[in-house]
């Protein structure tokens, strides 16, 4: 059904080609609900797919170590400038690969090998990149890690500041990837103010939410502000880092050629792209949409009767506790059997988590993709009761094969990609073509 969109490729390798279209059914017939998710538009697809990933461009705009560079300044100009205006910020740096290779850069301009960072902890929603043991972030610094407290499940900021000035970190590292309350990124900064520490804001979940007002911003309380940009910015896989102008030739020089050679060109361009889109108004319409979602999405999970993680949400994500102290379910099971109905989630580790990391107490879901796919508070009342369904019967073989039929009309109803279908295919074929 979706073999036009490779048609060169399917000639050439037919078994790249079939995986490209199986994911992109899957993706288009399924509810993803992963929260680090999204669809990219497909501008930003096309720019991905140019020629850029032929060119090398170790350096920066006018001054690059090779030759042929004036269109890739062109494209890393732009970028640079639309991710300044979208957060305010003095510097960018669009070249780290990844929000890992982003983190990097900014750990290597602010420590020393040895010097202890104080990051929150992986198990309370913290990122893998702030301090795991088994992460370059654990392996090179020494670590002290803070969490939310066992009451509320929020960050326990007095904590925070008693293991502050216990351990005296050169860094505070804030940001989460599981954690559904805003962040007091000015809190943090006045703890780390008050032991002559550094902070390092990583926004990669709640990026899109900065840009648009709708989550406070750090760029005036960190020192370095770090995401990825494929999450709810919704833009190609990859990292930014912002700073202020007076760390801006660390930063610089610690991604390239600290950290990373040749720069994806391919994928600045991309970006370039989703920070043209995020300077859209209809793009703060879309983050509200994302957040509507979100608390529709937990308060009727919460309605059927789920712990919901901190009580609620103020942001793009849920965190549900499945297992609720050993009368339900893991989040193992809950995710495969979510899948087996063609609802995609992540097990996800619940703070004070019984569970190990790959078994888990909770499942994380996240509004970010099929808000983008243009569902609304409706159709999140449908997706809790689909959710709910399984999760109250994981093993039933009838609910599963029930669930996954109206998952699949739902999704038919919000096509992914119809403007490329519909161009490449007869009409009759397209992803809920009406
Ligand atoms: N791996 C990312 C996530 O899924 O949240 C965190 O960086």
């Amino acid at each position: 059904m979706y073999d036009r969109l490779t048609a060169s490729l399917a000639e050439t390798d037919s078994l790249i080609s079939d995986a490209v279209n199986n994911e992109v059914a899957r993706q288009a017939e399924g509810l993803e609900l992963i929260a680090s998710e999204n669809f990219v538009s497909e501008a930003v697809l096309e720019a991905m797919g140019s020629v850029f990933t032929n060119k090398y461009a170790e350096g920066y705009p006018k001054k690059r170590y090779y030759g042929g560079c004036e269109f890739v300044d062109v494209v890393e100009g732009a970028a640079i400038d639309r991710a300044k205006r979208i957060f305010g910020a003095e510097h960018a740096n669009v070249q780290p690969h990844s929000g890992a290779q982003a983190n990097m850069a900014v750990l290597l301009t602010a420590l020393q090998h040895g010097d202890t960072i104080l990051g929150m902890n992986l198990s309370h929603g913290g990122h893998l990149t702030h301090g795991h043991p088994l992460n370059f972030s654990g392996i090179n610094y020494k670590v002290a890690d803070y969490g939310v407290s066992p009451e509320t499940e929020r960050i326990d900021f007095e904590e925070l500041q008693r293991i502050a000035e216990e351990h005296k970190p050169k860094l505070i590292i804030c940001g989460a990837s599981a954690y559904p309350r805003i962040i007091d990124f000015k809190r943090i900064a006045e703890i780390a103010r008050s032991i002559n520490a550094r902070v390092m804001a990583d926004i990669a979940h709640i990026a899109g939410l900065v840009a648009t007002g709708l989550h406070p911003s750090p760029i005036e309380h960190a020192d370095f502000v770090t995401t990825t940009t494929h999450k709810t910015l919704r833009g190609p896989r990859g990292g930014l880092i912002l700073c202020r102008e007076r760390d801006a030739k660390e930063i610089d020089k610690k991604v390239f050629p600290g950290v990373q050679g040749g720069p994806l060109v391919h994928i600045i361009a991309a970006k370039a792209v989703a920070f043209g889109e995020a300077l859209r108004n209809d793009f703060k319409d879309y983050q509200s949409q994302v957040l509507a979602n979100a608390k529709v999405l937990a308060g009727e999970l919460q309605r059927a009767g789920f712990r919901i993680v901190s009580g609620g949400t103020d942001n793009h994500l849920v965190l549900v506790d499945v297992f609720s102290g050993g009368k339900g379910i893991t989040g193992k099971v809950a995710e495969k059997a979510l899948e087996a109905a063609g609802i995609t989630v992540n097990k996800n580790t619940i703070p004070f988590d019984t569970n190990s990391p790959f078994v888990t107490s909770g499942i994380r879901l996240g509004t970010p993709a099929l808000t983008t796919r243009g569902m609304k508070e409706a159709e999140m009342r449908d997706v809790a009761s689909l959710i709910a369904a399984v999760l109250r019967d994981p093993e039933s073989e009838e609910v599963r094969r029930r669930t996954k039929r109206a998952v699949t009309e739902l999704a038919a109803r919000f096509p992914l990609y119809a403007k490329r279908l519909k161009r490449d295919q007869p009409e009759s074929q397209a992803v809920g073509a009406d």
